[in-house]
């Protein structure tokens, strides 16, 4: 018989790329979230509407599966969750301290939760040329206010739960997750998907605004690395947090500078300095990842970004936003 597994966020980007990894797998899955996902229908075998902060709902949800994948949240880039702390907080630990115990409860036999690098010291993010962090680089604990403190609270829960109820949980840290059928507008997409948008809606040697210098760094990981490390994950026997995410830094400019070459347009960058930048720096150490897993995130930048650029582009064409595809001849 298929092994049974539960989606949370399955409406959302993350889970709905994990509802198709797993049904690809050969499993049975339930998916279920708020709503429905936005760009394509869920490959569930079972899709409910539930709001997973309330208990009940919970004990619903996790009621004949095997196996748990949790990425119910409140969140998005940093430009929502700088100004989404009781939100972000409130919402996504009612989520996480209900679904643990309803997994127990329904004897889930693994449960995975989805952390965040925001779980990680400011004061170790205070520079673009910033050192990889390392899973024991979290404490002393300084994490980004309200989503980053949920993350690093809810990472706790999964560990007592595992010490004392023996719930088999697996955590993984996030590292800027980016990919075809995220969130590309509306205030809670990433720089990746904000920068496509951008790059896609402008004229040839437009300018585009770029929150803050530009100068920031971050390591950004392609959703299909994403989806295949968090099985990994699951199916190990590493029952402390694990960062999940690339190891190649890039500037935010950068970024803007590869998109504007795979989109054959130049812009010109304006630097918003009032915009929210989050740390300066963030870069993801991998080396547990390698040894646990015997695996590492392998799509390049420039590859996923293609993809991610073209599909943005694509939307923006169906809602007519602009009329076709940029051919690069100006
Ligand atoms: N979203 C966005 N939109 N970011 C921009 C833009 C823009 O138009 N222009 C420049 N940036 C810069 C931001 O100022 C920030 O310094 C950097 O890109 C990355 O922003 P982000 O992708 O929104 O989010 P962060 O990496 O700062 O933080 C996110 O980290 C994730 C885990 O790696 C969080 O918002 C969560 O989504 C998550 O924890």
């Amino acid at each position: 018989m298929a092994t049974r597994a539960l989606v949370t966020g399955a409406g959302g980007f993350i889970g709905h790329h994990m509802v198709k990894y797993l049904v690809a797998a050969g499993y049975w899955v339930r998916g279920v979230d708020v709503k429905e996902p936005e760009y394509e229908p869920s490959a569930a075998q079972e899709f409910e509407l539930l709001d997973l902060r309330r208990w009940d709902n919970c004990l619903m949800a996790t009621r004949g599966v095997d196996e748990v994948y949790s990425f119910a949240a409140d969140m998005g880039g940093i430009g929502y969750i700088n100004e989404h702390h009781v939100d972000s907080a409130r919402n996504n630990v009612l989520i996480s301290t209900h679904m643990l115990e309803a997994s127990r409860t329904n004897g889930v036999s693994r449960f995975f939760f989805s952390s965040s690098a925001c779980v990680y010291p400011q004061y170790l993010q205070s520079s673009p040329d910033v050192k990889p962090l390392k899973e024991e680089d979290a404490s002393p604990y300084d994490p980004d206010e309200g989503y980053g403190w949920e993350k690093l609270f809810t990472e706790k829960l999964c560990q007592y739960y595992y010490e004392d109820c023996g719930l088999e949980t697996r955590v993984a840290r996030f590292h800027n997750v980016y990919g075809p059928l995220g969130t590309y507008d509306g205030g809670k997409e990433k720089a990746p998907a904000a920068i496509c948008r951008k790059v896609a809606l402008a004229t040839p040697g437009d300018e585009i605004e770029v929150w803050g210098d530009g100068l920031q760094t971050r390591s950004f990981m392609h959703v299909d690395d994403c989806t295949e490390g968090v099985f990994r994950l699951l199916h190990s026997e590493h029952h402390q947090p694990l960062n999940l995410g690339t190891d190649y830094l890039i500037t935010i400019n950068g970024l803007v500078d590869l998109v504007s070459a795979i989109a054959g347009k130049p812009v010109k960058r304006r630097h918003n300095m009032e915009g929210p930048q989050g740390v300066r720096g963030r870069n993801s150490d991998n080396s547990r990842l390698r040894t646990v897993l015997g695996w590492e995130p392998s799509i390049l930048l420039k590859d996923g970004l293609d993809v991610t650029f073209h599909w943005i582009e694509e939307q923006l064409i169906k809602d007519g936003s602009i009329t076709s595809s940029y051919s690069g001849t100006s």
